[in-house]
Formats: C-alpha cells, sequence, structure tokens
C-alpha cells in the first residue's frame, strides 16, 4: 500500500453524462436541500482532509454572485498526471463520477455525503467550477463550465475551460479552494441558506475535534462570520447539549477505539432528567434512526454496567438485573462511527445497516468501559451513574404497578374541545384544510379571509412545546399540541389512525422568519415523532407568504423572495410602492386570502418525511430549548421564506 496518495489511486467508474439528465438520482433532489447537497459534497473533501490529518482549517464563503467557495489548508488536491487517464488528478476528481479516493480502501477515508458521489456532480450541476491549488510551493489554477452547446443544443456538464496552469510560486502554506456557481437552470432556488449551513457546520466542527470552521457570509452587502472549533470534540457536543441541564458529573466521560478497520468514539453524560438522547454519527452524517452502532452500544453499557452492579452487589443474588433503559435515564450520549462500505436503511435512510459496526463497536465500548469502571478514579462517576439506574429501575417498578395507559389517554378525551378552533362547515375531509396559524393576530386575519367551507383555523398563541424533549405525558399535557390533536381526530403514537384524519391538508402557516422557522421545526418534530404516517402520506404542508408587495397604478405584484422583489422593481421601473410584510399579522384578511389561502393562487410545500425528520434533527440538536441573542438571528435569517432546507413544491 502507497503512503502517497496521488492521482494514481483516484478510481474511474464513469462518465459525467447522466448527471444533468437526472440530477436527483445523484444529489437526491433538486429542491434547496440538493443545493444544499452540493455544498456538503465540496465541505466534505476538506472534512476528509482534516479527518486524515492534513488539515486543521475550512473555510467557506457565500459570494455575493452566488458562488459558494471552500478552502482547506492540507495537502492541496493532486497536481500529476493520472496514468490511466492521462489527465491531471484534480481533473479526475472533477469530471469523473466517483472519482476521489472514497471508494478507494488504500487510502484512510471515510468521505461522508449523503449519496457520497464526489465532486464532479457538483461540477456538472454548477455553471462553473474553479479550483486553486496551493502545492509543493507552487500555485496551480483549473476552471470548468457548463457550456451550452450549438450543434446538439444541449449542455455540455462540467467542461474544462481553463486546463491546469501553474499561475506561479507560492510562499503560501499548501492548501485546496474550490468555487462554484449552482446552476440556475438546474435547481429550484441557488439561494443558500446561512442559518442551515452554519448549523451543519458547527455540527460537523464537534465531529472533528480541533477542526476550526469559518463561514461567511458576503451576500446583498452583508458581512456575517461565524466560527467553529471545539478541541474536545464530541465531549464539547456532549457538554453543548446538555448546558441548560443539570450534569451529575462535570467531566463527561469519553473513549475511542479501532476494531476491524472500524473506529468508534463516544462521549457521554448523565443529567438529573429522565429522557434518553443518544444521537449518533456514521462518516459524519447523522443516524437519526439509529441502526447496529447504537444497538452494539446500548447492548455493551447495559452488559458493562449490569456485570458491575452484580459484582458490587448492588443487585443482589436473586435479583433480576437491570433493564437497558433503567442505564439510560438522563443519559446523553454520542457516538461517531468511522467505516468504509456503510450501508443505509430505513424510512430516511438514516439507519445503519452494518452488522459489523454492530459488532465493533460493542467490543470497542465493553472493553472502554469495562477499564472506566474499574479505576477507583472514577468512583464518583460510577456511583452517579448506578446511583441513577437504582433509582430508574424503583421509579419503573412502581410506575408498572400504577401504569394505566388508558387513563393517560382518557385526560385528552376529556379536554375542553378545541377552544380556539374555527373549524369549516363543510364535512368532507378529502376536500378540507386545516391551517395552524402562527399568532392571534395572523389567526384573526385567516379567520376573516379563508373560505370557510372546507378551510379551518387553529391559531397558536406562543410555542407550542418542543416534542422532542418531552415524554410523551408532557405531550399531552401541553394545551397548543393537545388541541391540534383533537383537531385532527386521529390520537397519536400506536393509537394513530389516519381513518379519522378530519383535514386532508394540514398546512403549517408561520412567519418568514426565525421564530416562524422554529415554530415550523417543533411542529414537524411533533408529526414526525407522533403522527408519522400524516408526513409519509402527504397530508403536511407549508404555506409560502409572501415577503413584499409591490404596486405601480393598478398593478400588484406579491414577492417571496428577493429574487422575485429585483425582478418586479426591475420591471415596474420608477415609482412603484414597495410594502415589506414583517410577518402574516401585519396582512389584511384579503391579502392573506389571496396571497397564501387561495389554492388558485397560493404556493404551498409539501412536507416529506426527509423535511420532517430534518427538523427534528435541528430542533433537537440545534435549536433546543436554548436562548440564543435574538440579535444574532437577524442578519442570519435575512431570507427565510423560500430558502430553507424544505423545498419541494407541489402545488399552486
Ligand atoms: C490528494 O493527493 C495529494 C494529497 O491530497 C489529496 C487530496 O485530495 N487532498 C485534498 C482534496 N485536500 N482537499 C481536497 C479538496 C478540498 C476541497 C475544498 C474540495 C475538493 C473537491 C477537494
Amino acid at each position: 500500500m502507497s503512503e502517497n496518495y496521488n492521482a494514481d489511486s483516484i478510481r474511474v467508474l464513469e462518465g459525467l453524462d447522466a448527471v444533468r439528465l437526472r440530477p436527483g438520482m445523484y444529489i437526491g433532489s433538486t429542491s434547496a436541500r440538493g443545493l444544499h447537497h452540493m455544498l456538503w459534497e465540496i465541505v466534505d473533501n476538506a472534512v476528509d482532509e482534516a479527518a486524515n490529518g492534513f488539515a486543521d482549517r475550512i473555510d467557506i464563503v457565500l459570494n455575493d454572485d452566488g458562488s459558494v467557495t471552500v478552502e482547506d489548508n492540507g495537502r492541496g488536491m493532486p497536481i500529476d498526471i493520472h496514468p490511466q487517464m492521462g489527465v491531471t488528478g484534480v481533473e479526475v476528481i472533477f469530471t469523473q463520477l466517483h472519482a476521489g479516493g472514497k471508494f478507494d480502501t488504500s487510502n484512510y477515508s471515510y468521505s461522508g455525503g449523503l449519496h457520497g458521489v464526489g465532486a464532479s456532480v457538483v461540477n456538472a450541476l454548477s455553471e462553473w467550477l474553479k479550483a486553486d491549488i496551493w502545492r509543493d510551493y507552487t500555485e496551480y489554477h483549473i476552471g470548468f463550465a457548463s457550456v451550452y452547446d450549438e450543434e446538439t443544443h444541449k449542455v455540455i456538464s462540467g467542461k474544462l475551460v481553463t486546463p491546469l496552469k501553474k499561475i506561479g510560486k507560492s510562499e503560501k502554506k499548501s492548501g485546496s479552494r474550490v468555487c462554484f456557481k449552482p446552476d440556475r437552470t438546474v435547481f429550484d432556488s441557488v439561494v443558500f441558506n446561512f442559518d442551515t449551513i452554519a448549523k451543519r457546520l458547527k455540527e460537523l466542527a464537534f465531529l472533528n475535534k480541533g477542526l476550526t470552521i469559518s463561514l461567511k457570509d458576503e451576500r446583498h452587502g452583508a458581512d456575517v462570520t461565524k466560527e467553529f472549533c471545539f478541541d474536545g470534540g464530541l465531549k464539547d457536543f456532549v457538554l453543548y447539549l446538555n448546558e441548560d441541564k443539570n450534569p451529575l458529573f462535570p467531566e463527561p466521560l469519553f473513549f475511542e477505539g479501532s476494531k476491524d478497520n472500524i473506529y468508534f468514539q463516544a462521549a457521554i453524560q448523565y443529567t438529573d432528567g429522565y429522557t434518553e438522547s443518544i444521537y449518533s454519527y456514521v462518516n459524519n452524517i447523522p443516524t437519526t434512526e439509529g441502526g447496529m452502532h447504537e444497538t452494539g452500544f446500548k447492548a455493551a453499557l447495559t452488559k458493562v454496567l449490569n456485570d458491575y452492579a452484580r459484582k458490587e452487589e448492588i443487585i443482589k443474588d436473586k435479583q433480576a438485573p437491570f433493564n437497558g433503559e433503567d442505564f439510560r435515564e438522563g443519559i446523553t450520549a454520542l457516538l461517531s462511527v468511522k467505516m468504509n462500505n456503510v450501508q443505509f436503511e430505513g424510512q430516511t435512510k438514516t439507519k445503519l445497516g452494518n452488522s459489523e459496526a454492530r459488532v465493533a463497536v460493542e467490543a470497542i465500548t465493553t472493553e472502554k468501559l469495562t477499564l472506566f469502571f474499574q479505576d477507583y478514579k472514577n468512583d464518583a462517576v460510577v456511583k452517579a451513574i448506578l446511583g441513577k439506574a437504582v433509582e430508574a429501575a424503583r421509579v419503573r417498578e412502581a410506575a408498572r404497578k400504577a401504569k394505566d395507559v388508558a387513563r393517560k389517554r382518557s385526560t385528552l378525551e376529556g379536554a375542553p374541545l378545541v377552544g380556539k378552533l374555527s373549524n369549516c362547515t363543510g364535512r368532507n375531509a378529502a376536500e378540507n384544510e386545516l391551517f395552524i396559524v402562527e399568532g392571534d393576530s395572523a389567526g384573526g386575519s385567516a379567520k376573516q379571509g379563508r373560505e370557510r367551507r372546507f378551510q379551518a383555523i387553529l391559531p397558536l398563541r406562543g410555542k407550542p412545546l418542543n416534542a422532542e424533549k418531552k415524554s410523551i405525558d408532557q405531550v399531552l399535557g401541553n394545551e397548543e399540541i393537545r388541541t391540534i390533536i383533537t383537531a385532527l381526530g386521529t390520537d397519536i403514537g400506536e393509537y394513530f389512525n389516519i381513518g379519522n384524519l378530519k383535514y386532508d391538508k394540514v398546512i403549517i402557516m408561520s412567519d418568514a422568519d426565525q421564530d416562524g422557522a422554529h415554530i415550523r421545526a417543533i411542529l414537524l418534530t411533533f408529526f414526525y415523532r407522533y403522527m408519522r404516517p400524516l408526513v409519509t402520506e402527504g397530508h403536511v404542508y407549508i404555506a409560502l407568504s409572501p415577503l413584499y408587495r409591490v404596486s405601480k397604478k393598478d398593478e400588484i405584484v406579491y414577492c417571496y423572495d428577493e429574487t422575485e422583489l429585483d425582478a418586479a422593481t426591475e420591471r415596474m421601473g420608477r415609482g412603484y410602492q414597495l410594502q415589506r410584510y414583517k410577518g402574516l399579522g401585519e396582512m389584511n384578511p384579503e391579502t392573506l386570502w389571496e396571497t397564501t389561502m387561495d389554492p388558485a393562487k397560493r404556493m404551498l410545500v409539501r412536507v416529506n418525511i426527509e423535511d420532517a425528520a430534518e427538523a427534528e434533527h435541528m430542533v433537537t440538536l440545534m435549536m433546543g430549548d436554548k436562548t440564543e441573542p435574538r440579535k444574532q438571528y437577524i442578519s442570519e435569517n435575512a431570507n427565510f421564506n423560500k430558502v430553507d432546507t424544505l423545498l419541494e413544491r407541489v402545488e399552486g
């Protein structure tokens, strides 16, 4: 095996041709999510270089022209000639599908990317892409573009237009910089979302200890920078997640190990709470649905702790061992696996299917936890964990005796019926729509503006409770949530019955700002957790509302983002009037109807299961209950309307 990673070790599988024909096959979709996948694909390459120990900085810039730049201080992409291809390594990377060390096990590389398709796909779906390389004290440049071919009337994707050339000598450290502009004709929207990107980069910084990642927004005269670096890695991640909780010991437990070419690391801290928060990743990709690594971890945790409890006679001779759940009450655990040939399964393809990961993780966890528990220095931590389990088991036993699921549900049935719901008059569920509206003021306008025959309005006051963090009892105890459950008629969880759904469309109508996005994410998290078929069967929608009203004489145009605004003002010339809506509450009933509710004119986004899973991930990890300074929100979310992670527009 050669230590020297050069153009030679890049395997070449097939050409680029197919990518533009079926972009979705390569990046999932051409929605905002697909757009962001383009960036993840490039960032993954830089993160790889860092994970292999050759880079410790990644800088990302959102440029004013719609392009994005990613730079690392790694070794620099290979510039030597690829023996089979007869072209430079960097050209192979950007023009050959599946190129890059990713699939080559001889190089220690576990590149993520949901589809792991490589940088060539990004090139294929960009207007242009250019790269600068600093290597051997020399600076190089190469450029590609998607060009229209007059003869075939087709776009030639990612064509080499500026062959690799030496720019000159460079004192600069080594590194790679890639800049690309996603093609407007490919994507529904080409506007990157700062907040979405910042959240993901923060996560990547947690997952890659010591790596500094910066993000700069230079669009529309904005000048916002965020920088992330966590010297404690997963430990810092756990501390961050537990920021607003009460940990039972200050320093998270951390261990790592490798077995059969599978690397595993974990950080654990217990709090005085009762929820189990295990977050797992494979090659830096969140595995929301868990899978083999989580199974292995839980099995080892249960086994090691039960063995210890037995040995220390916390469990007496004839007593039954603890349940696995007893050891997971109040746990916050971060699990990160790096491995090759990953198999993703499950509804959202976020469940690790490789059983060798279960074996490796279980073995590593067993070994390291056993050592930890044997070490008298850890006595205080060990006592805290065992004490927690003893208490959990006691409560469980007591609860088992008292438990009566039916009682819990009857509190729901006995609830005063949906005071705030303004129902529709029609009784044809297939035609009916429920608007869940943020705020009483917008709710009032919606009630007046609606078509009452088939449109029902449910105003939400404040934020509904964050479904993720609470027990089912707390969820049912929340009035806003109960109102939603009762209004829909479906019940929840194992009792959920789509046959009782009273509205074909459940439409979330929230403001195009940070609070609105939060409310929306919380609602999606709730639906994802407790009413999943509602999402999978396509009943959940987001209503898009305009941000601007531009008028001149008799002409009125509503604009849903800055791009539309620019187009409208340009077309109208001088003397137009401009109104900016800061929230739905500012719209009168007629306008709200016309722009956001009228089936003939409105824009709805149908929420799919990936959207909901992503919202859940964001709510649980990145929004939580934390109260970040409001100031931060404002500049980061200039355009929250169309530009979000959620955008697959389906109907008018
Ligand atoms: C290749 O062989 C020489 C040593 O470095 C190997 C390599 O590919 N390194 C590398 C690639 N560092 N950074 C990249 C990279 C960075 C970005 C931003 C984008 C892409 C596609 C690759």
